[in-house]
């Protein structure tokens, strides 16, 4: 007898094809929420029902209905938005949402904060900006990432568009975004489309594909679903090793879930990167657990059915056998800072956005910088997996002008933070996420600070090291890849992690459990000791600590590659 199936897996059967209510839901006046089965629908269009928690007690106590509102997240492959598109999203986001524009671990821009009354009018001004939000989130092939700068070489231009490409092939086929956010017209009888590839239940999960193109680990590869590392021969693209199996997510207390690395499993060739897509895809559709939703990640698929039998069931779905994986070296997972010179003599700016919020505050003045930034460029932005912005392509002779602008706004973080802080990332967590049991995000500057004042006492102000800060173990800001991290466990309690590499290659191992700041800057302070006196020339401080003998080293820490 088979198990029952989840209820969002029976939702999603039922939805026909996404729709849902999700239109009545929408025209009932009486609340600002939607219904429950639209809540779980909702997602695959790029948006999220939430309420605000740091006023949930207090309207409950004056028995006032949660403060709905709803976050929307785009789908950007690459990350990329022309000056008019920022201008566009700038403006919405003003008009629409509470909190300015948030740049996301995943190359996409969040809005927080929209009412459900004006969502629709939010989604269509995306949309006139010509940037969707559909197959965003959900249970699909979400937002597609790939190193940031398309434009730093010919190659990075060509894996960018592959990823472009891929990102495109595998959107959900369903009309019901256009109709519902779109107005546009269902055609009669309405059981047009079908979903050749997804099928009517979708995925049994989130899916998560990235190109990246070494020596940069700038995507963290080995954390997604699908990874495509370009492997470069005489100068040119020659294919890509194909990763599977990688992901973040975990629950306190459940040893059933883990963060997990991916395997290496093959060689392909450019023109076989649909069909290698395809087949993890559909095989993860086939295989993925469908009744217990906290397995049901392509992760745990391949731990249940062994690499090796995954592997076979790809390469017999994709019509060919994998080469076998050729040689690449990764040098580090953060992002490069400030001007950098592409192949062409243009210029591309990296700026620093702390957790990726782009608001004005005191005298950094995000928004209002980029803004201004936006009217008088003529290249593009890029945005990174590190949730910071690329100013990309700019004319040698209009550097000074950006460099003015730079200044004006206080948007000099890159020149100015200490390295701890330039690496750092931090999820969004409270006040937005449902799903948080700490600080995160508002966090981060603060926290940044106490331990870069530890590292100077040590004489390691310059240490690169790569701290992440997560509010749940569900792992958003990659957190099992920090050297140092944060897990929330409750309000100002977190998971001490230690021991990741700066590669993005190994996994990082619970430490201290359960302890709040000053127990972490007591643990981080005898242990920055230890590695001022102790460490070799260039070490990072997880090799060092491994080294140490402090956090044990464990195969399964460790990407690798499938025999
Ligand atoms: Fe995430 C759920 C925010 C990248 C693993 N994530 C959420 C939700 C939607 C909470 C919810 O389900 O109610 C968060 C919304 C917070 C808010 O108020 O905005 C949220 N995730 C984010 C973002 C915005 C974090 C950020 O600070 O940038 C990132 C949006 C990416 C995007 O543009 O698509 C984000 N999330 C990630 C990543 C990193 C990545 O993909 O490279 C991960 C770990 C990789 C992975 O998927 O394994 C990640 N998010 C999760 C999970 C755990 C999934 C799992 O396998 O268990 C959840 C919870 C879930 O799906 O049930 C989650
Ligand atoms: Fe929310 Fe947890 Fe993701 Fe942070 S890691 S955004 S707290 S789900």
């Amino acid at each position: 007898m088979t198990s029952p199936s989840s209820p969002v897996e029976r939702i999603k059967a039922a939805s026909d094809f996404l729709r849902g209510t999700l239109a009545e839901s929408l025209a009932d006046a009486h609340t600002g929420a939607i219904r429950d089965d639209d809540t779980v629908l909702i997602k695959f269009h790029g948006s999220y029902q939430q309420d605000d928690r740091d006023l949930r007690e207090e309207r409950r106590q004056q028995k006032l209905e949660p403060a709905w509102s709803f976050m929307i997240r785009t789908r950007t492959p690459g990350g990329v938005a022309t000056p008019s598109q920022w201008l566009a999203l700038d403006a919405l986001a003003t008009r629409y949402a509470t909190s300015g524009l948030r740049v996301t671990t995943r190359q996409a821009f969040q809005v927080h904060g929209v009412v459900k009354t004006e969502l629709k009018a939010t989604m269509k001004a995306f949309n006139d900006a010509l940037v969707d939000t559909i197959a965003a989130c959900g249970d699909v092939n979400r937002n597609v990432l790939v190193s940031p700068n398309p434009v730093e070489s010919p190659l990075h231009a060509e894996v960018h568009d592959w990823a472009r490409r891929l990102s495109e092939h595998l959107l959900p086929k369903t009309r019901a975004y256009y109709e519902i956010w779109l107005d546009e017209e269902r055609v009669a009888g309405g059981e047009d489309e079908g979903e050749p590839v997804y099928g009517a239940t979708y995925l049994p999960r989130k899916f998560k594909t990235a190109f990246v193109v070494p020596p940069h680990n700038d995507v963290d590869v080995f954390a997604q679903d699908l990874g495509f590392i370009a492997i470069v021969e005489d100068g040119a693209l020659a294919g890509f090793d194909v990763t599977v199996g990688g992901g973040m997510g975990a629950t306190h207390g459940d040893a059933e879930t883990y963060p997990r690395l991916a395997h290496v499993i093959g060689f392909v060739k450019p023109e076989q990167v649909f069909a290698v897509a395809e087949a993890v895809l559909t095989a993860q559709r086939d295989f993925g657990n469908r009744e217990v939703r906290k397995r049901a990640r392509l992760k745990y698929t391949i731990e249940t059915l062994g690499i090796a039998r995954f592997k076979a069931e790809v390469e017999q779905r994709a019509g060919f056998t994998l080469d076998p994986a050729r040689a690449f070296a990764f040098e580090h997972n953060g992002d490069r800072f400030g001007w950098s010179e592409g192949h062409d003599g243009r210029w591309h700016l990296t700026l620093r956005i702390e957790a990726g919020r782009i608001v004005d505050r005191d005298t950094r003045r995000l928004q209002s910088g980029l803004r201004a930034i936006a009217q008088v460029h003529d290249g593009d932005f890029r945005l990174t997996p590190n949730q910071n912005v690329i100013v990309a392509d700019v004319a040698a002779n209009r550097r000074e002008a950006i460099d003015a602008l730079v200044a004006e706004y206080g948007l000099d973080l890159h020149a100015t933070a200490s390295p701890l802080r330039l690496a750092a990332l931090a999820c969004v967590a409270l006040p937005t996420c449902a799903l948080a049991m700490a600080e995160a995000e508002r966090y981060l500057p603060e926290f940044v600070g106490k331990v870069d004042g530890l590292l100077a006492g040590h004489g390691l102000a310059e240490a690169p090291i790569h701290l992440r800060i997560s509010g749940c173990p569900n792992g958003c800001s990659r957190p099992y890849l920090g050297e140092i991290a944060l897990i929330g466990k409750a309000p100002g309690r977190y998971n001490l992690m230690l021991g990741a590499d700066r590669r993005g290659q190994r996994l990082n191992r619970l430490h201290r459990e359960n302890i709040d700041e000053k127990e972490i800057l007591g643990v981080l302070d005898d242990l920055f000791a230890r590695y001022a006196a102790r460490r070799r020339d260039g070490e990072g401080f997880g090799d060092f600590l491994v080294r140490d003998g402090i956090v044990a080293d464990d195969p399964a820490l460790h990407a690798k590659v499938a025999a």
